[in-house]
C-alpha cells in the first residue's frame, strides 16, 4: 500500500517590493520540487494581499482576522515589507512583528555561508571559511515595543522619548538553550554571545548571566561572550572563529545584515522565524527588505528566499528536499547564473529557471 501524499498549508504573503518577486519565485521552484516528488507530498498555496498598497486602501497592514486566518496554516512564507508610502514602523509593526510576536517566533535562525562562484570582500584566501548561523532573539529585546513620546514639546523642540528594551530571564535562557543545541549539531561546537553590557547594565548584564549559567549544561559547547562592536570587526578580521552566534533582537538583525553582505550579498540570506513547540506557524522569509528601488525590474535575488524555503522543508521533517534546494542554488551560482547584487546579469526570471533545471542534477 502507498501512503497517501503530506499536502503542506502555506500561507504566501509577499507583501511589498521585491517580495512579491522572490515570493513567486520560491514557490515556483518548491511546486516543481513538489512535482518531482512523484506525490510524495504537496503544497497547497493560499496567497494574502496585505502589505503596504493594502494599508493606503484599508488602513490595515493586514485583515483584523488576519492572524486568526493564518493561525492553522502549516507555515508563512513571507516576502517584504515596508515602500516609501508608509512610515516604516507602521509597516514594520502592522504585519511582519505582528505575526513574529502573536505566533511567539522567539527563534529566528539566519544561516551565512559562502556559495561557490559568488564573490566575497572576506574571501581573499581560498582557504577562507565562513559558516555560521546568526540566532536573532526574536520576541522581547529592543523590539518588545515598550516606550512612548511626550508630545507636549512637539514643535518646540522640547519632545522625549523613551524606547525601552525588555529582557526576561525565560526569554534569555530559551533562546540560549536553543543556539547551544543547535551547535551541538555542527562540526564547530561553539556559541558566541553578543551584548553591549558594559554600557546597558541591566538587560544585557541579565543576559550575560544566564548565559553563563546555561552554558554550564553544556560543556561540551566552546563559549565566548563578546561585546556587539568588538563582534563586528571579528565577522570580517576572524569569520573562521565563529560558528552559532546569539544575539539579542537588535544586534542580531544588525550582525545578520553584516554577515550577509560579506558572504556577498543580502539577496542571499534566508531565515525562519521559528516557534520551536509548534502551537503556531513558523514563518519563512529572506533576510532583505522590499528595496523600492529596484522593485518590479526583475533584478531581485531569489536565491535568500529559496533558501528559506529550504529551511521551511527542514522544518516540514524533509531533510533530503531541503538539501536537493541547497544543492540547486549552488549549482546555479556555480554555473555563474547570478543576479546584479552579486556581479551577474541574469533576472530573477533566469534565476528561477536555473533553480528548476538544476532540481534535475
Ligand atoms: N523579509 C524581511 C523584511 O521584510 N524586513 C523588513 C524590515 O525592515 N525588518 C526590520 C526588522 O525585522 O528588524
Amino acid at each position: 500500500m502507498t501512503a497517501a501524499p503530506r499536502t503542506f498549508r502555506i500561507a504566501a504573503i509577499p507583501a511589498d517590493g521585491v517580495g512579491k518577486e522572490v515570493v513567486a519565485a520560491g514557490r515556483a521552484v518548491l511546486d516543481a520540487l513538489a512535482e518531482d516528488s512523484g506525490g510524495a507530498f504537496a503544497f497547497r498555496w493560499e496567497e494574502f494581499p496585505w502589505g503596504c498598497a493594502y494599508y493606503e486602501r484599508t488602513g490595515r497592514m493586514m485583515d483584523e482576522d488576519g492572524l486568526e486566518r493564518l493561525k492553522d496554516f502549516d507555515a508563512v512564507y513571507f516576502g517584504a515589507v515596508g515602500w516609501p508610502t508608509v512610515p516604516d514602523h507602521i509597516s514594520l509593526w502592522g504585519l511582519r512583528l505582528k505575526i513574529c510576536q502573536s505566533f511567539d517566533q522567539w527563534a529566528n535562525v539566519r544561516p551565512v555561508h559562502f556559495l561557490p562562484g559568488v564573490q566575497s570582500p572576506l574571501r581573499k584566501a581560498d582557504d577562507t571559511e565562513l559558516d555560521w548561523v546568526v540566532v536573532r532573539e526574536n520576541s522581547e529585546g529592543e523590539y518588545a515595543g515598550l516606550g512612548g513620546r511626550n508630545l507636549s514639546g512637539r514643535g518646540q523642540g522640547g519632545e522625549v522619548a523613551v524606547q525601552s528594551a525588555l529582557f526576561t530571564e525565560v526569554g534569555c535562557e530559551r533562546i540560549m538553550r536553543f543556539a547551544f543545541d543547535l551547535a551541538r549539531t555542527r562540526a564547530h561546537k561553539k556559541v558566541s554571545s553578543v551584548t553591549k553590557s558594559n554600557a546597558q547594565q541591566y538587560g544585557m548584564v541579565l543576559w550575560d548571566d544566564v548565559f553563563k549559567r546555561v552554558a554550564l549544561d553544556y560543556a561540551d559547547v566552546e563559549t565566548e561572550s563578546v561585546l556587539v562592536d568588538a563582534m563586528s570587526a571579528k565577522f570580517v578580521l576572524r569569520p573562521e572563529d565563529l560558528s552559532v552566534v546569539v544575539a539579542s533582537n537588535l544586534n542580531a538583525d544588525i550582525l545578520s545584515d553584516l554577515g550577509s553582505a560579506l558572504a556577498g550579498s543580502l539577496g542571499l540570506a534566508a531565515s525562519a522565524n521559528l516557534n520551536p513547540e509548534r502551537r503556531f506557524p513558523s514563518m519563512f522569509e529572506p533576510v532583505h527588505g522590499s528595496a523600492p528601488d529596484i522593485a518590479g525590474q526583475g533584478l531581485a535575488n531569489p536565491i535568500g528566499a529559496v533558501g528559506s524555503a529550504a529551511l521551511m522543508l527542514e522544518h516540514f521533517g524533509l531533510p533530503d528536499q531541503a538539501a536537493r534546494l541547497n544543492k540547486a542554488i549552488e549549482a546555479t551560482t556555480a554555473a555563474g547564473i547570478l543576479t546584479r547584487d552579486v556581479g551577474g546579469t541574469a533576472t530573477t526570471e533566469d534565476v528561477t529557471k536555473a533553480l528548476i533545471d538544476a532540481l534535475d542534477t
